[in-house]
């Protein structure tokens, strides 16, 4: 008999799912309507887990699976896993670690370029039309923010922040970055005081894991970056306190913000909607089919591995 696998959040690669429904019976959790019900029926089977890194599951999920051995997430984030409660009852959890860490840097500096350099304002205003109408060419554009040369703050000096450096480093912007501590082998300034990281960039990129550092990202710090600095969010939308995000917009206390990620998806804060200074996307960082079926491998093997009494 195969083993049962709960599967709370989708998996785009069709090979991928192919692949999980040949080795296990997957149970899609995600697409059921009466959730409760479904638990009812399958809940005392199922061996494993499937979800994403922002899904993430409960003690209270994991309470209703009595025979679950593994996690294994989609995605390299912890921080919406009950860690504590998985350890005390030997579940094990996997990531995807090292398959998502340079699309996510891409991503990063993908979206500092859009903020400053006003990609998704200029490319609406072409869609609309409004280009040849304008009475001087460019006229109601304002003019972009250069971004070689920036003075560029990571915050979270993992993979995925010295993947950001290494971009950063190519369009000549000196680096500084925090975390719980300096990194030896990392070259760049460390700066051990977040707001004073803020003080001293031109753009913060938000790269750190958001287990213990929720809305270290507030009014003070965004005072701090200024209201020439702008805030890149790749990581988790927690590590913001997102009304001070807001009301710093608003305010013009920062130039802009771009944003891959918020504290409760898929709800944007509608404040954000008509913000010409800020870029949005809907959790993409590491959505490429790449990456992706990466991912999916990574998770097929730890299922696979766990269910099966291998180490991980
Ligand atoms: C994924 C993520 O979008 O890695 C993470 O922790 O949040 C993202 O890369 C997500 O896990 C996909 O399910």
């Amino acid at each position: 008999m195969k083993p049962e696998v709960l599967q709370l959040s989708p998996i785009l690669i069709p090979e991928i799912n192919a692949r999980l429904d040949e080795l296990f019976t997957i149970r899609r959790y995600f697409e059921q309507t009466d959730k409760p019900a479904y638990l009812q029926e399958h809940g005392a089977n199922i061996r494993g887990v499937i979800t994403g890194g922002h899904t993430g599951i409960s003690q209270a999920l994991m309470a209703r699976l009595p025979k679950l051995e593994v996690v294994a997430v989609n995605g390299v984030g912890t921080d919406a896993v009950d860690l504590a409660y998985a350890r005390d009852r030997g579940i094990r959890v996997s990531t995807t670690v090292g398959a998502l860490t340079e699309d996510v840097a891409d991503l990063a500096i993908g979206l500092l370029l859009a903020v400053c350099r006003g990609l998704c304002t200029s490319d609406r205003y072409v869609r609309s039309g409004q280009w040849p109408h304008s009475a001087t060419p460019l006229a109601p554009l304002p003019l972009a923010r250069q971004v070689s040369g920036m003075r560029i703050g990571i915050v979270g000096m993992g993979r995925v922040g010295r993947a950001v450096a290494t971009r950063a480093a190519a369009f000549g912007c000196p680096i500084s970055y925090t975390d719980l501590q300096p990194m030896s082998d990392v070259n760049h300034t460390f700066i051990a005081d977040l707001k004073q990281l803020a003080r001293d960039s031109d753009a913060l990129i938000l790269a750190a894991a958001a287990d213990k550092a929720e809305a270290i990202i507030n009014a003070e710090v965004l005072q701090a970056l200024g209201k020439d600095g702008y805030l890149i969010n790749v990581a988790r939308g927690k590590l913001v306190n997102e009304v001070d995000l807001l009301a710093a917009l608003a305010a013009g206390e920062i130039a802009g913000a771009a944003l891959d990620v918020f504290v409760d998806e898929p709800n944007v804060p509608e404040a954000l909607f008509g913000n010409e200074h800020v870029v949005l996307q809907p959790h993409r960082a590491s959505a490429t089919l790449q990456t992706r079926t990466r991912m999916g491998e990574m998770v097929v093997a730890s299922l696979l591995d766990s269910l099966s009494g291998k180490a991980l």
